[in-house]
């Protein structure tokens, strides 16, 4: 049975990507963070008490910030797989708390190669490692981005993850590690934070029609993301880790729509104007934006034979629907 780690395992794409791993056969070690509410409630369908059956999902207390846990993790776990997911994952968040992101984003993602290249070295046994990367490292580079076009990062978060790119190719060309980084465009799903903007979209649709909420604030409706569905990049980050040689891959729909053309599709889904709803709120707008984010996934496509199944419009029906119900409401009342 192969044995995976992933860091971030309480996130979107931790949970998507345990399902998916679980449902290959393997054993899933996760690491989590101690916290004075419940975190783990994207994951609670895949526990198993271990005074009740054989547990395929384990967890483990544990943060980026702490190198040596980090350690004793891999001595314990002793994976064959590590997806590094965790992040402080909020751009607009790392501008009020760059240090911080820059630390867990960055330095967090350095502190686990670093162990990881250690227990490999000391064990002699190999250890494929994941890196999520992301689109925001591209920020104002021309479109559409691939995985030759440079970066040019607009956010401490990108920075941050600009660095754990590079640290990835350095430990791979330095020790040999097999070690790649996806470069996954926006991604979303019923799981996604409620302060992405998608959800954030959705989730409120859900409450205005319930009669909680009158307004929807938000900021800047003319950026343009390539959004996909993450149960579909989950594969795509296992897939990179399955190839004869580590290398490093963008993963996209190919497709761009502005959050103007999200809120055309969402409040058209339940034949509602969004413009008798969203006011601006400037507090929603970041320092530095990234206008336009359009991948060009052709190297996934052709190496990895990857393509992405759900598109623009079925995502945006499928949150939608996912929050009405979450909501109390029936969605076939309200969408064709
Ligand atoms: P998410 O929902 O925000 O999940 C982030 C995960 O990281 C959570 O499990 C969180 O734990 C954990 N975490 C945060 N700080 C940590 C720390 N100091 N130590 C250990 N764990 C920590 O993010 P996501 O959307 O699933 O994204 C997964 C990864 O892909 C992130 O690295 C993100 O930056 C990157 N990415 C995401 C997208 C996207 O569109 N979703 C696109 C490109 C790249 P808690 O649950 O306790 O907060
Ligand atoms: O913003 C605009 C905002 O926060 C999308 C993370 O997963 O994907 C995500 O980062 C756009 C931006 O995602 C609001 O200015 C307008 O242009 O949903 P978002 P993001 O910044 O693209 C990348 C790939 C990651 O790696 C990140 O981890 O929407 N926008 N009004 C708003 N955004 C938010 N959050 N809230 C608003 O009210």
């Amino acid at each position: 049975m192969k044995r995976a780690l992933i860091t971030g395992i309480t996130g979107q794409d931790g949970s998507y990507l345990t399902e998916f791993l679980l449902a290959r056969g393997y054993e899933v070690h996760g690491l989590i963070r101690r916290s004075s509410s419940f975190n783990t409630g994207r994951i609670d369908h895949l526990h198993v008490d271990r005074h009740e059956g054989q547990p395929r999902m384990l967890l483990h207390f544990g943060d980026l910030s702490d190198g040596t846990g980090l350690r004793r993790a891999l001595e314990t776990i002793q994976p064959d797989e590590v997806y590094n997911l965790a992040a402080q994952s909020h751009v607009k968040v790392s501008f009020d708390m760059p240090e911080y992101s820059a630390d867990i984003v960055g330095m967090g993602a350095l502190r686990l190669l670093e162990a990881v290249r250690d227990h490999a070295t000391h064990l002699n046994r190999p250890v494929r490692f994941y890196q999520a990367g992301s689109s925001e490292m591209f920020g104002a580079a021309p479109a559409p981005q691939n995985e030759k076009t440079p970066f040019h990062p607009r956010s401490p978060y990108a920075v941050a993850k600009v660095a754990a790119h590079w640290f990835t190719v350095n430990y791979r060309e330095a020790y040999g590690l097999y070690a790649c980084n996806g470069i996954l465009f926006n991604h979303e799903s019923p799981r996604r934070g409620e302060t992405f903007v998608t959800r954030k979209i959705t989730r409120a649709i859900s409450r205005i029609l319930a009669g909680r909420q009158a307004k929807l604030y938000l900021g800047n409706l003319d950026a343009r993301r390539d959004w996909g569905f993450a149960g579909d990049y989950v594969e795509a980050m296992w897939l990179i880790l399955q190839q004869p040689e580590p290398d490093d891959y963008v993963i996209a729909t190919d497709q761009t729509h502005s959050v103007r053309a999200f809120l055309e599709e969402a409040f058209g889904l339940v034949r509602r104007n969004w413009q008798d709803f969203v006011e601006l709120d400037p507090r929603y707008l970041r320092p530095a934006e990234v206008d336009l984010l359009l991948g060009d996934a052709s190297k996934a496509r052709q190496k990895l034979n990857w393509t992405p199944k759900v598109d623009f419009k079925a995502l945006v029906r499928m949150m939608l629907r996912a929050d009405m119900i979450d909501e109390g409401l029936d969605p076939d009342a309200f969408m064709d």
